[in-house]
C-alpha cells in the first residue's frame, strides 16, 4: 500500500516544521515547495537524512515548481509573509492573497481531490479566498487558527492549576485573531469546568493572554511568529483526516446558516474525517458569546469584503 501525500506549500518556519512533524509520525510522504530557489530541496533533503536516526521511510522532496505535487491528498498552504512586530494580520492581506491565490490555483488543478489546510494569515480570510479560487466543495476547505489557539489556552489553564496538560480541554471559537473566543464554561480539566476551578480575574487574565497569544510569540522572537505549536496543530488535522478520526477540533469552516453566520469561514467545532469536514458540531450560546462571535464574524467579513470574495 503506498503511504497517503502531502504537499506543504511554503518552506518556511511552519511549512518546514509541518514537514517534519509529518514525517515524524510517519503520517505520510511530503513535498515541500517554496519559491525561494534551493530552500525546499536542501530542507527536504535534511529531513530525509533524518529519517534513518527517527527511524521513518517517508519520502520528502523539495521543489520550486508544483509537478512534484500532483495527486496530494492534503495540501497544507503556509506560503505568504508572516507578521513583523506591530505588524497586525490584516497587513498582510493583500499580499497574501496574492500568494494564496496563485497557490491554490497552481495545486488544485493538480490535486483535485485533495483536502486544502490554509495557515496563511489572515487566517479565515486567506481560508474563504481559497475555498471561492478552488471552487472545491466546503467540506474539503479548512482554516487551521483554532487547534492552535485551543492549544495555547489549554497551556496557560495547565500553567496557572499545574496539572497536566493532557487533563485539559479548551474550547475557542471565532476568527484567528484579536476577536477570538475563547469559552471558558466549555474548557475542562479532567471533565471539570474550568469556571469551578478558576476566579473569575484569573480566567479574563488568562482569555486575555490566549487571544494574545501570538502577538507574545511575535514579541519575544522579533524576526517572525509562531511555529512549533502552529505546526503541531495542523498536523494534529493531517492525522484526523488521514486516519479518518472523525476528531472534534476546532477548526475554520464555510458555514452556511450554523451559528447564524453564512457565507463565511470562522472557526467552529468540526468533525474531522478522510473527507474533510463531516460535521459542524453546533453548541447553544449564551447571549455575552454569541455576541462576541457575531463580532468576531463582522471583522473576519470586513476582511472578505476588501478582498471581494
Ligand atoms: O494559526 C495560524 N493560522 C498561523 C498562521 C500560525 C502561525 C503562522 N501563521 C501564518 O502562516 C503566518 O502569518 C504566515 O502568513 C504563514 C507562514 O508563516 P511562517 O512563520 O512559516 O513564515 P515564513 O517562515 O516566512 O515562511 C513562509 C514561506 C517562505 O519560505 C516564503 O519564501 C514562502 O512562504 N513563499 C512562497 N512559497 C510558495 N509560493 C509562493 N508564492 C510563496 N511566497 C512566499
Amino acid at each position: 500500500m503506498s503511504r497517503p501525500k502531502v504537499t506543504v506549500v511554503g518552506a518556511g518556519n511552519v511549512g518546514a516544521t509541518t514537514a517534519q512533524y509529518i514525517v515524524e509520525r510517519e503520517l505520510a510522504d511530503v513535498v515541500l515547495t517554496d519559491v525561494v530557489d534551493g530552500l525546499p530541496q536542501g530542507k527536504a533533503l535534511d529531513l530525509l537524512q533524518a529519517g534513518p536516526v527517527h527511524g521513518y521511510d517517508c519520502r520528502v522532496t523539495g521543489a520550486n515548481d508544483y509537478e512534484a505535487t500532483a495527486g496530494s491528498d492534503i495540501i497544507v498552504i503556509t506560503a505568504g509573509l508572516a507578521r513583523k512586530p506591530g505588524m497586525s494580520r490584516d497587513d498582510l492581506l493583500m499580499k497574501n492573497a496574492e500568494i494564496v491565490g496563485g497557490v491554490v490555483a497552481e495545486t488544485t488543478r493538480r490535486s483535485p481531490t485533495a483536502i486544502l489546510i490554509v495557515v496563511t494569515n489572515p487566517l479565515d480570510a486567506m481560508a474563504q479566498l481559497a475555498f471561492r479560487r478552488s471552487g472545491f466543495p466546503k467540506q474539503r476547505v479548512i482554516g487551521m487558527a483554532g487547534v492552535l489557539d485551543s492549544a495555547r489556552f489549554r497551556t496557560f489553564i495547565a500553567q496557572e492549576l499545574d496539572v497536566s496538560v493532557e487533563n485539559v480541554t479548551a474550547f475557542v471559537l471565532g476568527g484567528h485573531g484579536d476577536t477570538m473566543v475563547p469559552l471558558p464554561r466549555y474548557s475542562t480539566v479532567a471533565g471539570i469546568p474550568i469556571t469551578e476551578l478558576l476566579s473569575k480575574e484569573r480566567l479574563e487574565a488568562l482569555v486575555k493572554r490566549t487571544a494574545n497569544g501570538g502577538a507574545e510569540i511575535v514579541g519575544l522572537l522579533k524576526t517572525g511568529s509562531a511555529y512549533y505549536a502552529p505546526a503541531a496543530s495542523v498536523v494534529d488535522m493531517v492525522e484526523a483526516i488521514l486516519k479518518d478520526k472523525k476528531k472534534v477540533l476546532p477548526c475554520t469552516a464555510y458555514l452556511e446558516g450554523e451559528y447564524g453566520l453564512k457565507g463565511l469561514f470562522v472557526g467552529v467545532p468540526v468533525k474531522l474525517a478522510r473527507r474533510g469536514v463531516e460535521q459542524i458540531l453546533q453548541i447553544t450560546l449564551a447571549p455575552d458569546e454569541a455576541a462576541a462571535l457575531g463580532r468576531s464574524a463582522a471583522a473576519v467579513r470586513e476582511l472578505t469584503d476588501k478582498l471581494g470574495i
